[in-house]
């Protein structure tokens, strides 16, 4: 940094010679993306600077953290001239502790973002989505006292629902301490003993009644330790698959799925409030979803927290999509990192039933060897829930369709991205294939499906009609019902999102037209055929 650069902090008064005035600057909404703040952003990738000064008191004793739900890409934040770290990846929390910098009064607040995207980053130089830059989530300040319940985690035993289990962990000098976890509807009031890191187990016999899309049931949950009280509301379920077959709390379940981006309905921004999730949440309940897809990468914790007060389950991603650097160690810590800050953020959630490692990466040794390893580690901090990928099919001989993919071996199920009718063949080559499996696992469609703009008829056999687009769906509907292993479809994708790759004047204009709903949020003829089939597949058809 220059020794008078924007870390410095300055506001310009005249008498030192520096080249910006932080006083005097255009502003921006936080949270927000700053794409669709300002025109002169709208195609930006770069470094923005941004200050904000606060007032704050810290109680004698008591701890401060700064925590930002997501900043796109790095972040470097100061705190009075003082730089507490970087942060490398665009839609994960991060947090530093500020104890000994806050001042007592006037706080001043610097945080460079840079959005240009890195070969070596995660994701890489190439998205199917627009690179919204900025402070695009919440930031805040939490006060702790200076022994704090940092984490804890509270589940059903995933082979017995019977029996409540979890942990606690303390973060602070006093760490050996009685915790009380409290569940007052099931009755359960327990004391967890700490040992000398702070950490804590138990296991309780109880029967709750467990979450499912139907009965969306949460319980009220208290922890107690000696300075510190945390509240969260739980729901309990059981995840596994046997065969084909995914079982939720016991019972086979289909997946009626919909892939969704984070980007608002209507006007087409990064979506970082409940408000605005909720209306996402409801297209997809609308159209008979009992999933998402949240593609391609961790959303805001408000829409998983919004789903799972709706009864929709949740596939939840990390960035890892097409062509990573899988050579390169430093990659790999980025994508092990963002990983876990995904779990540990939502690992309470029980409508995440499946973490994602990766989408549509090309097969090669380096790149099988990356994801096996991320899938053991994701497998090693959570057993509570499937590891998926989506994969790609392979055409191994004329209208022979399969999975090559050596993840087939290591993952939970088999999904994969199949656009048979757009980008592969004609609609009607569903008609003609025949799909077998490497191994008997579920088989989930994690993408299929086509473009169309709203409100444009015309002939079914013309790319971008509404007509083509239902009757792709029709004929894809038609070859996955004699897929037997067939435990779930994620058409891609809920509503029209921005793409710099959609560059067809008057029909793409930037946008993805793969919606369903366009991203006025008008329904495609296309919504029907999906909303019959989902309501089939659930057994709620009218
Ligand atoms: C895919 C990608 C998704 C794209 C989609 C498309 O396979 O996973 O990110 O947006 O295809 O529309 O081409």
């Amino acid at each position: 940094m220059r020794p008078n650069g924007f870390a410095r902090d300055r506001d310009f008064d005249g008498t030192v010679l520096q080249d910006y005035d932080f006083g005097s600057s255009p502003t921006l909404h936080v949270p927000g993306d700053w794409n669709t703040q300002s025109d002169k952003l709208y195609y930006y990738e770069g470094i923005l600077w941004y200050r904000r000064h606060f007032q704050y008191t810290l109680e004698s004793g008591n701890r401060l953290f700064i925590r930002f739900e997501a900043s796109n890409y790095e972040t470097v934040v100061f705190l009075n001239g003082k730089l507490l770290g970087v942060h490398e990846g665009g839609y994960t929390p991060f947090e530093y502790e500020i104890t000994d910098n806050v001042i007592s009064g006037d706080n001043s607040l610097v945080v460079r973002v840079d959005n240009k995207r890195r070969e070596d980053g995660v994701p890489t130089l190439n998205t199917d989505w627009w690179n919204y830059g900025g402070i695009t989530r919440s930031v805040y300040l939490v006060q702790t006292p200076s022994t704090f319940i940092r984490d804890y985690g509270i589940h059903v035993n995933p082979d017995n629902d019977r029996l409540v289990e979890g942990y606690v962990q303390l973060d602070g000098g006093e760490t050996d301490q009685t915790v009380n976890i409290s569940i007052p509807e099931l009755k359960i009031n327990a004391k967890v003993q700490t040992d000398s890191n702070g950490y804590g187990s138990f296991s309780i016999n109880s029967k709750p009644v467990l979450w499912d899309v139907d009965n969306p049931k949460l319980y009220d949950v208290i922890l107690t330790s000696k300075d510190d009280k945390v509240k969260d509301q739980i729901g309990f379920r059981t995840i596994k698959t046997d065969g084909t077959k995914i079982l939720l709390n016991g019972k086979e379940f289909f997946l009626a799925g919909i892939n969704a981006h984070e980007e608002t309905a209507f006007n087409s921004s990064r979506a970082n409030n409940a408000a605005q999730d909720a209306i996402l949440l409801q297209w997809a309940k609308d159209m008979g979803c009992n999933f998402v897809r949240l593609a391609h990468y961790p959303h805001n914790e408000d829409m998983v927290r919004t789903a799972e007060k709706m009864g929709l389950l949740i596939w939840s991603e990390i960035p890892l999509y097409w062509g990573i650097d899988w050579k390169n160690e430093k990659t790999y810590q980025l994508a092990e990192q963002q990983l876990e800050e995904m779990i540990s953020r939502d690992h309470n959630r029980c409508n995440i039933i499946i973490w994602s490692i990766a989408n549509e990466t090309a097969i090669n040794p380096d790149r099988t060897a990356f994801l096996t390893r991320l899938a053991e580690k994701a497998r090693s901090i959570d057993n509570t829930r499937l590891i998926a990928a989506a994969m790609q099919n392979r055409e191994i001989e004329p209208l022979h369709m399969t999975l090559t993919d050596p993840l087939c071996d290591v993952l939970d199920i088999l999904s994969f991205n199949e656009y048979i009718g757009w980008y592969d063949g004609p609609k009607d080559k569903c008609d003609k294939v025949k799909w077998t499996f490497p191994v008997d696992k579920p088989v989930v469609i994690s993408e299929f499906g086509g473009g169309a703009k709203y409100g444009n008829f015309g002939s079914s056999e013309h790319y971008f009609t509404e007509d083509y687009l239902d009757e792709l769906y029709e004929h894809q509907f038609q070859m996955l019902d004699r897929i037997p292993a067939l435990a779930g479809t994620i058409p891609w994708v809920l509503k029209d999102f921005r793409s710099p790759h959609r560059l067809i004047p008057g029909i793409q204009d930037e946008f993805n037209r793969k919606g369903l709903y366009s991203d006025q949020g008008q329904k495609k003829k296309a919504f029907y055929t999906v909303r019959a089939w989902n309501l089939r597949k659930t057994g709620k058809a009218e």
